[in-house]
């Protein structure tokens, strides 16, 4: 980077400012060169970035002056909201696979015998590495990037070329390559890059990538291509698709064609003769895996002669004359130093084993997360195991087994908690009363102010279709946890008399003047008086959303008769009398209101909020109002959401199954069961045209 002092962009003068990116071009430019073509960078790829920067901030401020051959232009314009699918001229392949030598070994005989040449004649294989990213197709005409696309399912992929044309991998023009040529390789994340890049999306609470592979996915599927940009994605070449002239003889050949137009070619590559050479290979690539910076998770061979290539053809969709050779998944052994419970978001218990530190496939494994307390029990795993780690595919690292040989003395079986180890809280597997059987995860029932779940609960409570307060959005929300000024939903209408008297934590705030303070407190204050149905939307309950919470409001009317129900005995006999509140929904709701900190939250909350009451709905002048109906069979002349909403709103209760409750069945034709026990119960059955007759839609 040049080394003379740059001058602030606020101070440019329109002269200096056309004169400064008329340079940055062409350094940007010359920098491009060094790093594609001559694979020598000049500078760090920070002092990189900055001189983008520079030249986007100088853009910005004199829009008129942004040159035909601005650097900011390799970024492609926002695509659509969503990717436009494209078909690939030449299908992309995909590869059989080996797991082993002997596997190899027939796939190299299988070709010699296809090609009838005798055991003991030569053929020249070319081995690659094989990364684990994401194929991608590049289509370049007259020289031109045109179009960068996904494999998708190898005949359509997605049109992602304002994305790849943000790869510093991928040159964006060539010279001196036919008119049509596309290139194909893995678009890919270095570790470094994802290690930086997860770090980032932990900071500003953003998606954290469980793999370089998924982080790459999802940078390169990003709608807005700065994102990408931001992501560092790396490319290699490896394979073609159409082309308007031969582009070598072998793929050793192309292969080094692509590496003098100033695609990255993966160095390791090697020609082979013997199915002893490819192991040779294999086995050198698979001690280089750990310190190559980048996730592989095999090699590939290929026949290196394209008349070959030609002669083999394909099986199904794989070509014949290549295969990828897999690595197995790494394992290693550790001990377990202690069972750990954590709390997520949602109020979710997971059990991770923290294990002594041990490297699996070049990472230092720490702690492995056991899921849930069934595959505790399934695995059998307790403190003191020595234990079977294993990263397959790059995932999450795993217990694969206890060597139980090993197992110490008095090893106890693991019992999780049954209380939240953040706040206290009991803390249960629901029970699914249809099978009897436990939900899976077990969870903190403190749902209103477990700190764990509090960001979530919170952030929940302000959003648009629950108390839809403005201001409060997620970052927010988080900061002032962080504070300790957010705890439970309480505490946001306390928010203006702490502040008033002058409650040093929120006065503090950096970036939170007078002005930003009372807009939010108004929006707070808009919301004190709150519709029973946003009101128990916003509480979080397990199971009930937007439509549950209508449903419910609707029934109890009023928050003093919904309250005085859910505390009482009765609470699972009243919600079951509503249609459409299942057994596994009003076990969750009644959970909710048993635990006590729930209640006691609800009742610190309640002090500030005026709630409107819910009008039930019109029932005087509807034949059906009042009665309990299940629609049975296929609905010929509204689908079935349909008539259950326009049954809902003239005032009838609508039911999943039939009981002595139900006061009309409408059956369609196929009806079934139901039809019986309509019959076992004596319930009047109508065909969907008399139901239409009877709400008065002819
Ligand atoms: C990877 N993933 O590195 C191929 N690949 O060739 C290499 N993939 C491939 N070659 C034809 N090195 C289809 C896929």
């Amino acid at each position: 980077m040049s080394k003379r002092a740059s001058k602030a962009v606020e101070q440019l003068t329109e002269e200096e400012a056309r004169a400064e990116l008329a340079r940055l071009a062409a350094e940007i430019v010359e920098h491009d060169r060094l790093y594609y073509l001559e694979d020598a960078p000049k500078v760090s790829d920070a002092d990189y970035d900055a001189l983008r920067q520079r030249n986007n901030a100088i853009e910005a401020r004199f829009p008129e002056l942004i040159r035909v051959d601005s650097p900011s232009e390799r970024v492609g314009a926002k695509p659509a909201e969503r990717f436009e699918k494209v078909r690939h001229t030449v299908s992309m392949l995909s590869l059989g696979n080996a797991f082993s030598e002997e596997d190899l070994a027939d796939f190299v005989a299988r070709i010699k015998r296809f090609l009838n040449w005798p055991d003991d004649t030569d053929l020249i294989f070319v081995s690659e590495p094989k990364i684990d990213g994401l194929a991608v197709s590049l289509r370049y005409e007259k020289g031109k990037l045109v179009l960068g696309a996904t494999r998708g399912d190898g005949a359509e992929g997605e049109n992602v070329t304002a994305n790849i044309k943000t790869l510093r991998d991928i040159p964006q023009s060539l010279k001196g390559v036919p008119d049509i040529l596309e290139v194909r390789g893995e678009v890919y994340m270095s570790h470094a890059d994802f290690a930086g890049m997860n770090e980032r999306q932990e900071k500003e609470g953003g998606k954290i990538f469980a793999n370089p592979r998924n982080a790459a996915a999802g940078s390169l599927r990003q709608l807005d291509p700065s994102m990408t940009a931001k992501r560092l994605l790396r490319f290699f070449a490896y394979s073609w698709g159409e082309f308007s002239e031969p582009l070598g003889a072998s793929q050793w050949e192309i292969l080094q064609a692509f590496r003098k137009w100033g695609f990255p070619v993966n160095p390791l590559i090697r020609q082979c003769r013997s199915v002893a050479d490819m192991l040779a290979f294999y086995n050198d690539i698979q001690h280089q895996r750990a310190s190559l910076g980048y996730d592989i998770d095999g090699v590939v061979y290929k026949i290196d002669d394209l008349k070959l290539q030609d002669r083999l053809g394909f099986v199904s969709r794989s070509p014949r004359w290549a295969i990828a050779h897999k690595f197995p998944a790494e394992q290693a052994e550790s001990t377990v130093e202690e069972i750990a419970v954590y709390v997520g978001r949602t109020g979710v218990l997971t059990p991770v084993a923290h294990i002594a530190p041990v490297t699996v496939g070049g990472v230092v494994v720490r702690n492995v997360t056991l899921h849930n307390e069934d595959e505790v029990a399934r695995k059998d795993v307790r403190v003191g195991d020595t234990v079977v780690v294993q990263r397959a595919g790059d995932v999450i690292p795993q217990i694969v087994r206890v060597v139980l040989e090993r197992r110490p003395k008095g090893a106890k079986p693991y019992k999780m908690p049954d209380i939240c180890p953040a706040c206290g809280s009991h803390a249960s597997r629901q029970i699914n009363p249809k099978t009897g059987e436990p939900e899976v995860a077990r969870r903190c029932t403190n749902t209103l102010s477990c700190p764990a779940q509090a960001v979530e609960r919170l952030r929940h409570f302000a959003a648009r279709d629950a108390f839809d307060i403005e201001g409060l959005g997620e970052k927010t929300v988080q900061e002032f946890f962080d504070d300790g000024i957010l705890k439970e939903p309480a505490d946001i209408f306390r928010l203006e008399e702490r502040y008033a008297a002058g409650d040093k934590a929120i006065a503090a705030r950096e970036g939170w003047g007078e002005q930003s303070a009372a807009k939010l407190f108004k929006s707070i204050d808009a919301r004190r008086k709150i519709g029973l149905d946003r009101l128990i939307m916003a509480l979080g309950i397990p199971q009930v959303g937007e439509t549950t919470a209508r449903l419910l409001a609707r029934n109890f009317q009023s928050w003093d008769a919904f309250y005085a129900s859910m505390k009482s005995d009765n609470a699972m006999a009243d919600l079951d009398d509503i249609g459409g509140i299942g057994d596994v929904m009003a076990t969750a709701i009644k959970n909710f209101f048993d635990e006590a900190h729930n209640r006691e939250a609800l009742e610190r909350l309640l002090k500030y909020l005026e709630i409107t009451d819910v009008a039930a709905p019109k029932t005087s002048d509807s034949p059906v109002a009042g009665k309990t109906v299940v629609f049975t069979g296929s609905l010929e002349l509204m689908t079935r959401s349909e008539a259950k909403a326009r049954a809902e709103s003239l005032g009838a209760k609508v039911a999943g199954s039939v009981s002595k409750k139900t006061d009309i069945v409408v059956a369609g034709p196929g009806a079934g069961s139901k039809l019986k026990d309509a019959e076992k119960h004596g319930v009047t059955v109508i065909s969907e045209e008399d139901w239409m007759k009877l709400i008065g839609t002819p």
